[in-house]
């Protein structure tokens, strides 16, 4: 017997309850099995703990996915279920007559996307956002994803046209090992984790095919090239050649087995992603070649030794540093492997050249031993950033058609996870930024949208909260005056940044923001942010020039003059005119977050203009271990991502939305008498949901079906339909679980 009907509004998580113990005794009074509860609409009451009740079984019971009203939460298992993936299951999902029927599984959301696409009068592009903090599963579920549709999209039609798209499949499908191998890197939260945002749109015909995809990625973390926090490690390629490469590569590239490299931390950890032959497979079928695959390496190879030149103090400012003793061979070695003369090498990292006065004499200012390394870190980012991005035109290349070769598409985002570190800087403030972007598009189009709507209607509704994170986003990116544009305008005035002083700045500005505040106690001048994930401390030194990413424009002329063909391709020689140090400093300042707003805000343009559906990955422990469920965890990523208001308005609100009209044109034959059309006025939207569901009347007094007829026609929706709302009006109505 339940004790209490679903939909009833309870208390939020920030009330001051306990939220793990409240009502918990209402469910353990109660026969349900909680594991057998698919939709977390059906849990009796919806509470905090009653939601992580039923989540915990489901875990315990090897049940990783759960209906939670419009979205799906996954649950990762940290170990390996090929059972739940694999192509005979795709295909049931794939044929399934009513994919409801069906347990919960992201293939039920790849499919109802899938069918969305085809079933629509107006086809409508599709995006899943699959959201979650670091480590949760989200690259993992894009991939499974990726693999569904290139099995279900498969075309049956002529050999033709099957082995083209086959080719494709295959391909969309390899652009997954290189862009992890080289976005990808194993940090303290995820020995997997994706280091670039990625919104990918796989291509489909009027016949449902894939015919191709196009990637778009978001702000790569290239500092990881050359600082690699405690523990950590660079991306993964870089282990990959020094661990996977042949006798021969090994000479050619100046990797003798178990060589040090300063940029090669915790090498002796051997990970999963660490198979060059993957990578090396995927980028052939992309169509990068052996010898183009050489040449990269060969960079990659030269950044590693650059990697290891440390220079020494020098005797007074007019000389230049040295590099130190065991380092000089570095510096030869790097020049040879990226071809670019030895002397200029090092002459380009030593001295910086200022232009100055009318004539544009040209100074040259010997560099500090921290500037000399600032370069050389500079010299690997700009190389690496520009490789990424090549390669990701190259992947485009290789699997994007022709516009006319597709009609829609289906749109799946993996970024970079909610991050909190020991130290955060602008990398983390960037993608916590994007999550929080995310999360208002989440509330925006459920939460709010879908309540509003109801109140619109004048349908009988009682309003529940949820959190907003409007202030947050006011703060990071609000106008005239937030963290952004305050650290923008550092950069934009070229002054010399003192952290201290954007400290009070930023304080002084924004102090009525109630998502900001400060760690008093700490030295370093920092911000917190209350994020909807939760609060974090960000560092403010290093920002504002992380935020410049200067590239001397020395260091930019120094890789045109390199003899290596990729380089060249890289720095092409028609950048010169940029480059000149007088026309650079004309040029307004396009900084890393100014950028990231920008590819931002075009990514939640294409998301609004597609019918969106949602994954929440949930991460049950930090420690990615198997069978460990850490309650404490799980409830603070419930709450962070709104889970349990989504579970309220999806049990107490309106299941299916179907016109008035065809609502008659369907249930009429079961009223005794048949009913008169309804007028115009009284029609509701066609997207409106019926009020039926509340037992609410249709039409006018007269007009009214008695709630006897209401029941019976609920009795013939399915039982996955059957929400809290139907089992309030009629609890005599519900039906037994399906299979
Ligand atoms: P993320 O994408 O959400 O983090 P991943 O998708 O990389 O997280 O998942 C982290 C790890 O969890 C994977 O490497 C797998 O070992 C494991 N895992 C995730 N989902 C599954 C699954 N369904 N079955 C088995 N193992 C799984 V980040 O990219 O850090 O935000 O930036
Ligand atoms: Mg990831």
């Amino acid at each position: 017997m339940l004790h209490q009907v679903n939909g009833q509004k309870t208390d939020s998580f920030s009330n001051g309850s306990d939220p793990l113990r409240e009502d918990l005794h209402v469910f353990l009074e109660s026969e349900v099995q909680l594991a057998e509860l698919d939709d977390l609409t059906k849990v009796n009451p919806v509470t905090p703990a009653t939601v992580l009740r039923c989540l915990q079984e489901r875990y315990h019971g090897d049940i990783f996915y759960t209906n939670a009203g419009c979205t799906l939460v996954a649950l990762n298992p940290f170990k390996p279920v090929p059972y739940l993936y694999c192509p005979e299951l795709m295909k049931d999902y794939h044929v399934a007559p009513q994919l409801q029927k069906l347990k919960p599984h992201i293939f039920t959301v790849g499919e109802q996307t899938y069918r969305n696409v085809k079933s629509l009068l107006e086809p409508v592009n599709q995006s899943i956002i699959v959201s979650g903090e670091s480590g949760a599963g989200k690259t993992w579920t894009s991939r499974c994803l990726m693999k569904f549709y290139a099995t279900v999209a498969n075309p049956s039609a002529s050999q033709e046209s099957h082995e083209t798209v086959e080719r494709i499949e295959k391909r969309v499908l390899d652009s997954n090992p290189v862009m992890e191998a080289f976005g990808n890197a194993c940090t303290l939260r995820n020995s997997n984790s994706s280091r670039f945002g990625k919104y990918i749109q796989l291509q489909l015909n009027r016949a449902q095919q894939m015919t191709g995809a196009s990637i778009q990625t978001y702000l790569l973390e290239k500092t990881r090239v050359a600082y690699q926090a405690p523990l950590e490690r660079n991306f993964h390629i870089f282990y990959q050649i020094a661990k996977g490469a042949s006798s021969r590569e090994r000479l050619e590239w100046h990797l003798p087995e178990g060589a040090a490299f300063y940029w090669l931390p915790n090498s002796e950890r051997t990970l999963e992603e660490d198979c060059f032959e993957v990578t090396r497979d995927a980028m052939l079928h992309l169509g990068i070649d052996h010898s183009m695959q050489n040449n990269i390496f060969k960079v990659l190879a030269g950044l590693l030794h650059l990697g290891n030149v440390h220079f020494a103090d020098s005797e007074d400012e007019s000389q230049v540093c040295q590099p130190q003793e065991d380092a000089k061979c570095c510096v030869a070695t790097a020049a040879s492997l990226l071809q670019i003369p030895h002397e200029e090498l090092l002459d380009t990292l030593q001295v910086r050249r200022i232009s100055a006065g009318k004539q544009r004499q040209v100074f040259r200012k010997p560099c500090s031993r921290a500037e000399c390394e600032t370069r050389r870190d500079c010299l690997a980012k700009a190389t690496y950033g520009r490789l990424f991005d090549w390669l990701v035109s190259v992947i485009n290349g290789s699997i994007c058609t022709e516009p006319s070769s597709w009609t829609n598409f289906i749109g799946l985002l993996d970024v970079y996870g909610f991050e909190c570190f020991p130290n955060n800087n602008l990398e983390q403030l960037c993608i916590n930024y994007a999550n929080e972007k995310l999360q208002q598009h989440f509330v925006a189009h459920y939460l709010r949208a879908q309540q509003e709507e109801y109140a619109a209607e004048g349908l009988e509704w009682s309003f529940i909260s949820y959190q907003d994170n409007q202030s947050c986003l006011d703060l990071i990116e609000g106008n005239p005056v937030s963290i952004c544009s305050l650290i923008n305008e550092e950069c934009r005035l070229n002054r010399l940044s003192n952290s201290i002083q954007l400290q009070t700045r930023i304080e002084k500005a924004l102090s009525s923001n109630a998502s900001l505040s400060r760690n008093k106690l700490s030295k370093e001048p920092n911000f917190i942010i209350s994020h909807y994930a939760g609060p974090v401390q960000y560092q403010i030194e290093g920002m504002v020039e992380k935020n410049k990413d200067p590239v001397p424009p020395e260091l930019t002329q120094l890789l045109q003059h390199s003899q290596d063909s990729l380089l060249q391709k890289l720095f092409p020689s028609q950048e010169k005119e940029q480059n000149d140090p007088l026309s650079q400093s004309r040029a307004p300042v396009i900084t890393v977050v100014s950028k990231f707003k920008g590819s931002l805000e075009q990514l939640m343009q294409v998301l609004h203009s597609t019918t969106p559906h949602y994954i929440r990955c949930i991460k049950p422990n930090s420690q990615g271990q198997a069978k460990k469920f850490q309650t404490k965890e799980v409830l603070s990523q419930l709450e962070a991502c709104g889970i349990v208001e989504t579970v309220h308005i999806s049990a107490a609100g309106f299941p299916i939305r179907v016109s008035f009209q065809s609502f008659l044109e369907r249930y009429a034959l079961l009223r005794k008498s048949c009913p008169p059309q309804p007028s115009p006025s009284s029609r509701l939207p066609s997207s409106s949901p019926t009020r039926k569901a509340s037992g609410q009347q249709l039409t006018s007094e007269e007009d009214a079906m008695p709630q006897s007829l209401i029941r019976d026609i609920l009795l013939t929706l399915p039982h996955s339909v059957q929400t809290a709302t139907v089992l309030r009006d009629h609890p005599e109505a519900r039906l037994a679980p399906g299979p």
